[in-house]
């Protein structure tokens, strides 16, 4: 152990017996735990039945060092993890700590497995969010209340075309998407905490404002915005735009200020021009303030949406309450992240080996917003993202280096501005371990770090490239999503799994198990579509258009056979009849690329064109039972006279 120990007062525990601080298996439990628990056995309890770490026989195991992440068949994981896809454009649910893939959840483009983006409801959500084909997850983030996971929505952006999601957690699918207006790529997504009142979508890349052919050759004039989106509605509040461009963002816990990484306070559009500048900017929104101008009126609105000028020379950033903030940091830093217990906001410094630490509180009380920051250690080459434990470490990525450094906030604070690099590197004093990852790590996210209770068990580097570390599979390379424990603050960090993954997570968040509640069985009352009983079977035709309504179930559809003219625009509605978790049924019609998923209790409709005379035997793609290639229905195309 360095002689940085970490002290987080919040959990001290001073009645810990000697025997307990001896014993690996205790030291293991996040100290948290016992608080909640009120009795170490049951805690323990607990954490065994759930991962099989803590049974009599694991004594040998623990006393090693070692730490099992095995999930014996048939159990459950302790923690759903949400990860993006990058530019696969969905989002994927992991079990924490087996690390086994759940679920994937389509978000911007179609996939057939799920039929997302085939049925008339998810075909049109997208349709109306611009009409891509596809777009570029980034930040899951999930919806809190009072600071912690309530189980309502996850969020995720879309970088390539400005986007926000909404996915539903009772049904692990997406439910809304907004086109943000005025935004091109929409990078950083976090919702203003405690309760997500807000969630931000912050826009990366600068254009002219509005984008519509003027200032095509001004760069100096481009700009970028955050949007503050409405989780209920999806309706975009309000906009800041800004000097420079912006990143990543995270709000505060208490509802007042959001923060925005950016680089480019150049205003350039070369790499070169980009990072030309020794310091860019953390930008802090002081919510209260920027609801309070849009009130009064003193926006423009651009493309319908209400957009306040947040530049630095602007009016509202004038007088004594400037809407925004602008903290000097070096040198385009990449990840801001918000401590759980909102003391302070950490930026990563990206081509400089500092983190820059803001006091959120002082930051409201100071003239000079540089005077609110109160740590700047040096870590490492390429710092990127930061997570938290919530006994008072960080833990951030160093691009790289090829390292998770852990470090203690409160020593980082204490040393500075002793620790200020003299033109050198030398390492904090408040750096208390580093542990190579492989390779190049992005994001690192812990379990629950955004909220104000981390559970500081796990945490899971995501890594940019895996080289060596699998079979090879071509000249594209899985990337490695690595697990590590970091629950044992005197063992220290331990490197438990590799996880190859499709391109390309980014950032995660993980929840515990209990705070989810997902349905087994749809609800019809939660959808438009109406709800075919097999006695409501119905074929109704008028003008060209047959409308189809049927029910499936194991192993039949409502018709055997639909017979319609060529040329006909068919709907069909069709219900899953089934009560039983777990029998999904499909409409599958070949060469009408018709593909509609049907989980017990749900309805979807299709609507296509049957344009060509013939045969098509509609069928059910998921197997369903043992007659399940016998669930079949012929669809009879006769040539128009
Ligand atoms: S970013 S690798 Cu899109 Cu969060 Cu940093
Ligand atoms: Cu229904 Cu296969």
């Amino acid at each position: 152990m360095s002689d940085t120990t970490p002290t987080d007062d919040r959990d001290a525990i001073d009645s810990e017996t000697a025997a307990e601080k001896r014993d690996p298996l205790f030291s293991r439990i996040p100290r948290r735990d016992f608080m909640k628990a009120g009795a170490a056995a049951g805690a323990m309890g607990s954490l065994a039945g759930c991962t099989g770490l803590l049974s009599d026989d694991d004594d040998d195991l623990a006393a090693a060092g070692d730490v099992d992440s095995y999930v014996p068949p048939g159990e459950h994981d302790d923690y759903y993890a949400f990860l993006s896809g990058g530019h696969s454009g969905e989002i994927r649910v992991y079990g924490i700590p087996s690390m086994r893939q759940l679920m994937r959840i389509p978000v911007f483009g179609r996939e057939s497995a799920r039929g997302y983006g085939y049925d008339d409801r998810t075909s049109e959500m997208l349709e109306e969010a611009g009409g891509y084909s596809w777009g570029d997850t980034h930040h899951p983030r999930v919806s809190q209340t009072d600071n912690d996971y309530d189980g309502r929505w996850a969020f995720v952006n879309d970088k390539a075309n400005g986007r926000m999601a909404r996915i539903d957690l009772e049904y692990f699918e997406t439910d809304a998407i907004v086109d943000i207006p005025n935004q091109q790529g929409t990078h950083g997504a976090c919702c203003l905490l405690p309760d997500t009142k807000y969630v931000f979508g912050v826009g990366e890349f600068r254009v002219p404002m509005p984008n519509d052919g003027q200032d095509l050759d001004d760069p100096e004039n481009y700009t970028s915005t955050i949007a503050a989106i409405n989780p209920e509605t999806m309706n975009v509040e309000w906009e800041v735009l800004v000097d420079g461009n912006m990143d990543n963002g995270d709000g505060s816990k208490q509802g007042r200020w959001f923060f925005a990484t950016g680089y480019n306070s150049e205003s350039a559009t070369t790499e070169s021009g980009m990072s030309s500048s020794d310091t860019d900017w953390v930008k802090a929104f002081d919510v209260p303030a920027i609801e309070d101008a849009v009130e009064a009126g003193e926006y423009e609105e651009i493309n319908g949406v209400p957009v306040v000028d947040g530049t630095r020379d602007s009016a509202l950033n004038s007088g004594d309450r400037p809407i925004v903030r602008y903290v000097d940091v070096a040198k385009s830093p990449h990840g801001v992240s918000v401590t759980p217990d909102n003391q302070y906001a950490i930026a990563s410094g990206k081509l400089d080996p500092t983190a820059t630490v803001i006091d959120i509180e002082q930051l409201a009380e100071v003239d000079d917003p540089n005077d609110a920051i109160v740590a700047r250690p040096t870590l490492g080459m390429g710092p990127l993202h930061t997570a938290y434990d919530g006994r008072g470490h960080a833990y951030t990525t160093l691009f790289i280096d090829s390292q998770v450094v852990k470090w203690d906030i409160e020593a980082a604070v204490d040393a500075y501005p002793d620790d200020e690099p003299e033109g050198g590197d030398q390492e904090s004093p408040a750096v208390v371990e580093k542990i190579d990852v492989h390779y190049n790590p992005g994001h690192l996210i812990a379990a629950e770090s955004y909220t104000a209770d981390p559970q500081g068990d796990w945490l899971i580097s995501l890594n940019k490239l895996s080289k060596d570390r699998f079979l090879p599979v071509g000249p594209m390379h899985p990337e490695n999503d690595q697990l590590i424990y970091i629950g044992d603050d005197e063992e220290g960090m331990k490197l438990v799994k590799d996880t190859p993954s499709y391109a390309e997570p980014h950032d995660a968040s993980i929840v515990s198990a209990d705070k989810l509640d997902p349905a087994k069985v749809y609800d019809p009352e939660d959808y438009d579509e109406e709800y075919i009983e097999p006695d409501a079977s119905d074929i109704i035709r008028e003008d060209g258009h047959v409308h189809v309504k049927m029910h499936s179930q194991r192993n039949e559809f409502g018709f055997q056979e639909v017979t319609v003219q060529e040329g006909d625009e068919v709907t069909f509605t069709v219900t899953n009849i089934e009560q039983t978790p777990d029998v999904l049924h499909s409409l599958a019609i070949p060469e009408h690329d018709v593909n509609i998923k049907l989980a017990p209790q749900e309805t979807r409709e299709v609507t296509f064109t049957a344009d060509e005379p013939g045969v098509y035997w509609m069928y059910c793609a998921f197997f369903c039972s043992a007659l399940h290639l016998e669930m079949r229905s012929r669809l009879i195309v006769e040539p128009a006279e």
